[in-house]
């Protein structure tokens, strides 16, 4: 096996100045020739080349060279080149409709696309593929002109006409340097649906989405969504567009959710296309949020772009930072933090804890796609909010100006970016490194006292979890915001803190244990503590339960009271999972259940009231665990949801029926999507499953309902997905209807793949088994294998089932995809990352799947480095 590491990087021996590309489409295979003008920059050293592709020919200014190919390594190396600047000519042959992976030049739907990032390049031609090459292209494409009408590359389409023989020509010229990976292409029958922009210096921009003819009515809130992304960046950012043509594409065989390919984005269909019959309220936002993120990389991520794949998240983090601003921008600034959050405790905490934790920026890898994680995207986001809460919006501003300004056209590192962030703001943030380079999520340990003279002191111990990479860790320079409550009244009290009185400080931690002196307090207080959820750590304070229900009724932090409801519901399972374990009757719950109570009866917005009434999901609750008996999680859990639905059984019906009525009222449309609607619908929805839980027979209102609602995906997707574990046949009848209506959409027949995969019916596996050969389902499109099979390895009592058929059920399956697909496979795999954390009968069944998997001939390196780190 290769492993790279970051400690050799070594910058290029040889630039590229120009390239050229042409590439000739027929129906057979694609021909690509590629003209490039080298300069050495450490002449003498051999031209290595990366590449993949049947090589047709090679010449060096004109003439054919000596080169050698290793296979293994897609290297190929010419010893002997010319000491001064040189052309080399590389013609490949391709067959993009066998190329399953997705990866390089592929076709789906009749239509050619291609996916570069991060190294698919080297599949289509020999070329150094690497970020920190960066060059200027021109693409010339032909091809027949019924059959691919629409041909579009990066940058200006600057000519074009037609060949004999019914074909046709265009040449695309790109004047920004940009690196491979951030080459596109796409050739098909595609229906265009056109917009402008006007840009703050008064420049039209032609703004095209591509599509299928039929799915040109679902454009039009991304387009839309485009719009307000251009003008955002422009207000916050001060940046603007700086090509004449913003295109986008929808693709519906797609490795991830989007591509930032310079001018020519390419878009999985489901971040693209929505109406209000197809697509939830949650889909909605999901479009404006990745057409946010994709747009956003043209500065974060094309103009400044990354040195090595080791500093993925100089781009990521911050390109997801400012999706999540946008976001919060655009509707509900405190919900939308809290749903990042979530998502981060749910998927990124689990990740730092397990066997492919990594940092930020990662010391090494074997395959590069693994490395498109949560801890790169969502820690790597709160690693650049942590310099925007300890400098200030103006002072991060500050930052971006001058990483700009610095780095404008270059390929760099985060360390360039914490250098941009120090050196505007004459700060030392030397420290703040190692939020780059140590893996694990801190663990703050947090008490507090009052002090005779009326000071109140907290005292704050960090410590950072071994990780398989490295053992001892130093301690981080974090921000810590904090606030203190009356302990009688939970009115929020002023204090001294560094000359000045305030309501609230960041305090700004860097040693293994400090103490803060919050001056002249004089009172009983309750310290609320990492408002905003100002640094991704676990933050541990002593609360006595009645603290906490101060906490989420007097708190002004949306997030700290959103956290002491959490740290309730965590306290709850607990405490049932321990009656579980010893045979005895569950707890009563009366604290817990008076602060659901007062939640219901609150008056706060709908989507905020949602999310302090979810109970955190399993994986986020044996996150830190060993031992784990994943079903006794799953029904402790469960209890809790079953104890809160039928104390409250009354009040929640209320509550739905609120929710439904003030949907109505709302004015406009009811159906269509708008965030203060969907924050109701949200809540109704949440209403109707812990109804349908506290009274299984409530089906039967759903089922004749379900016409009458079932005019908006979001209300049929609340009946279903409350339906969706009721083991009568009515719930397969729903399902089966909504089948059948939805047949002919692929986006929707994604959602009742995953209904399947998730259902907690007893026949699960057999359904999803069914499923597989259902005329709608195909493995190798990666929309549909992660409905079905993601959603299976998600249903704790299914995938854990006691026998190991969930286990051995997905291995199988991540075998069969690996053949084509690797990548899609080694995100399947990493289901079993929670292996050696079992206990020890499921830890058994578990490590012997993995076994098998490794064992496996011809296994791709994407799955064999996830199921080693597993197994090491
Ligand atoms: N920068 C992109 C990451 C990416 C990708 C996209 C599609 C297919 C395969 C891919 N590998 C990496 C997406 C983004 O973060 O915006
Ligand atoms: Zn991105």
């Amino acid at each position: 096996k290769t492993v790279h590491y970051l400690k050799d990087y070594r910058s290029p021996a040889y630039e590229v100045c120009k390239t050229d590309l042409h590439f000739d489409i027929f129906d057979s295979h694609t021909q690509v020739k590629s003209r490039l003008v080298v300069n050495p920059k450490r002449a003498g050293e051999p031209l290595v080349l990366d590449g993949s592709a049947e090589l047709l020919s090679l010449k060096i200014d004109g003439e054919t060279v000596a080169y050698e190919l290793d296979l293994a390594n897609e290297k190929l190396t010419v010893r002997d080149v010319p000491s001064e600047s040189f052309v080399v000519e590389v013609e490949t042959r391709l067959l993009p409709q066998e190329n399953k992976s997705l990866m390089g030049l592929y076709e789906s739907g009749g239509n050619l696309f291609t996916q570069c990032e991060p190294e698919g390049f080297r599949k289509m031609t020999f070329y150094p593929d690497r970020p920190d090459v960066m060059s200027k292209f021109t693409t010339t494409i032909t091809a027949d002109k019924k059959r691919y009408p629409v041909l579009l590359s990066n940058g200006n389409k600057i000519d074009g006409g037609n060949l004999s023989d019914g074909r046709h020509w265009v040449k695309w010229v790109d004047p920004f340097a940009k690196p491979s990976y951030l080459f596109a292409l796409v050739a098909g029958d595609l229906a265009v649906t056109k917009d402008t922009f006007t840009t703050q210096s008064g420049r039209e921009v032609a703004v095209e989405f591509y599509t299928t003819e039929a799915d040109k009515p679902k454009v039009p809130f991304a387009v839309e969504s485009l719009k307000h992304a251009m003008k955002w960046d422009e207000a916050r950012f001060g940046l603007e567009y700086d090509l004449d043509v913003f295109m986008v594409v929808a693709v519906g065989d797609f490795n991830m959710g989007a591509m930032e390919n310079k001018g020519l984005n390419i878009f999985n269909t489901k971040y693209v296309l929505a109406d209000s019959q197809t697509a939830t309220d949650a889909d909605f936002e999901g479009i404006e949020s990745v057409i946010g993120h994709e747009y956003f990389h043209n500065w974060t991520g094309n103009r400044v772009t990354c040195r090595d794949w080791f500093q993925l998240s100089l781009k990521e983090g911050l390109t997801v930072f400012r999706d999540q601003e946008f976001s919060g921008d655009r509707a509900g600034r405190e919900v939308r933090r809290i749903e990042n959050v979530r998502l981060l405790r749910q998927h990124q905490f689990p990740e730092d804890a397990g066997p492919t934790a990594h940092p930020v920026r990662p010391a090494s890898y074997e395959e590069m796609n693994n490395f498109y994680t949560m801890t790169v995207y969502e820690k790597g986001a709160e690693v650049v909010r942590m310099y925007h809460t300890l400098l200030g919006e103006e002072g991060f501003q500050k930052g971006m100006k001058l990483y700009f300004q610095r780095h404008d056209g270059q390929a760099v590192t985060c360390d360039d970016f914490r250098a941009a962030m120090a050196d505007a703001n004459g700060v030392n943030l030397d420290q703040f490194a190692l939020w780059y380079s140590q893996a694990g999520t801190p663990v703050l340990a947090v008490t507090g006292r009052l002090k005779d003279n009326g000071d109140y002191v907290l005292n704050v111990k960090q410590s950072i979890p071994a990780t398989p990479d490295m053992a001892e860790k130093q301690p981080m320079m974090m921000p810590l915001k904090v606030a203190l409550l009356d302990a009688e009244s939970g009115v929020q009290t002023a204090f001294g803190y560094q000359g000045a009185i305030v309501n609230e400080a960041v305090l700004v931690v860097t040693e293994a244990e400090q103490e803060f002196t919050l001056a002249g307090v004089g009172r009983k207080v309750v310290p609320s503590l990492l408002r905003g959820f100002s640094a991704p750590v676990h933050l541990n304070y002593p609360y006595s339960d009645a603290e906490l229900a101060l906490l989420l009724s007097h708190d002004t932090d949306a997030f700290a009271r959103w956290e002491a409801a959490q740290t309730l519901y965590r306290r709850a399972v607990g405490a049932n999972e321990h009656a579980l374990s010893q045979g005895v009757p569950l707890p009563g719950h009366g604290e817990l259940l008076a602060a659901v109570g007062y939640v219901l009866r609150a008056d706060v917005n709908p989507a905020f009231k949602t999310l302090l009434l979810q109970v955190p999901s399993e994986s986020e609750l044996w996150a830190d665990g060993s031992d784990i008996d994943p079903m006794r999680v799953y029904r402790a859990r469960e209890a809790l949801l079953d104890l809160i639905a039928q104390t409250y059984a009354n009040e929640i019906a209320e509550l739905r029926l609120t929710a439904q009525d003030q949907e109505e009222q709302g004015g406009g449309e009811v159906y269509e999507y708008e965030p203060d609607r969907a924050g109701w619908r949200v809540l109704r929805n949440a209403m109707r499953a812990l109804a349908l839980r506290a009274e299984p027979k409530t089906i039967d209102f759903i089922a004749l309902e379900y016409d009458k609602m079932a005019q908006n995906m979001t209300h049929e997707w609340g009946m279903l997905s409350a339906a969706n574990h009721h083991e009568s046949g009515k719930r397969n009848e729903l399902l089966d209807k909504f089948a059948a209506k939805f047949a002919d959409d692929a986006l929707v027949m994604d959602k009742y793949f995953t209904l399947i995969g998730s259902s907690r019916r007893s026949d699960t596996l057999q359904q999803v088994q069914t499923a597989l050969s259902h005329l709608k389902f195909s493995l190798e499109n990666p929309n549909k294998a992660r409905s079905l099979l993601g959603a299976f390895s998600r249903n704790v009592p299914h995938f854990h089932a006691e026998n190991g058929s969930g286990y051995a059920f997905l291995a199988g399956k991540v075998l069969e995809i690996d053949r084509f697909n690797p990548q899609v496979a080694a995100r399947l795999v990493q289901a079993f990352n929670i292996c050696n954390k079992l206990e020890p009968k499921r830890r058994a069944l578990m490590r012997a799947e993995l076994q098998g998997i490794a064992a496996q001939e011809g296994l791709s390196k994407d799955v064999a480095e996830i199921v080693g780190k597993i197994l090491a």
